[in-house]
């Protein structure tokens, strides 16, 4: 079944220039970016985003990293997103992450892992709404045109 699902790439994902190697790996996986933007995390939204979170004692740390700078935000689609997704961001501490994944590649830090992803289908409709208004969502349909790349 076709889903959605909502990733940041986080400030240090940013800050460290992986902006490229992340959509990267989105693509050649064959997943189709429906939404994406830069912008900067406020409170009020990293409260929302981590609600469930909130009472927890690494939830300040949590909030002034995530608020720390950019982040880019995008709807991936496909069959089975959220679980493609989940398996190619590899586990929350980055030292325990596979190999192959992309916080098990590029990171060696539990809190700074570059990359969310939603972790449920609830939770990337709530994450969705969230980061994009409905206009912002693209629908669109790849060309053969374009794969085939003819030439004029
Ligand atoms: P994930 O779904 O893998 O992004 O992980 P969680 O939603 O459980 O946690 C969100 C973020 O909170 C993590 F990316 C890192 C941070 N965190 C901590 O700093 N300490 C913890 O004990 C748990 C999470």
């Amino acid at each position: 079944m076709t889903e959605r699902t909502l990733i940041l790439i986080k400030p240090d994902g940013v800050q460290r220039g992986l902006i490229g190697e992340v959509i990267s790996r989105f693509e050649r996986k064959g997943l189709k970016i429906v939404g994406m933007k830069m912008l900067r995390i406020t409170p009020e939204m990293a409260k929302r985003h981590y609600e469930a979170h909130l009472n927890k004692p690494f939830y300040p740390d949590l909030e002034k990293f995530i608020t720390s700078g950019p982040v880019v935000a995008m709807v991936l689609e496909g069959k089975e997103v959220v679980e493609v997704v989940r398996t190619m961001v590899g586990a929350t501490n980055s030292r325990r992450a596979a190999p192959g994944t992309i916080r098990g590649d590029l990171s060696n830090s539990f809190s700074r892992n570059i990359i969310h992803a939603s972790d449920s289908i609830d939770a990337a409709n709530r994450e969705i709404k969230l980061f994009f208004r409905d206009e912002e969502i693209i629908n669109w349909d790849r060309d053969r045109f374009f794969i085939y790349a003819p030439d004029e």
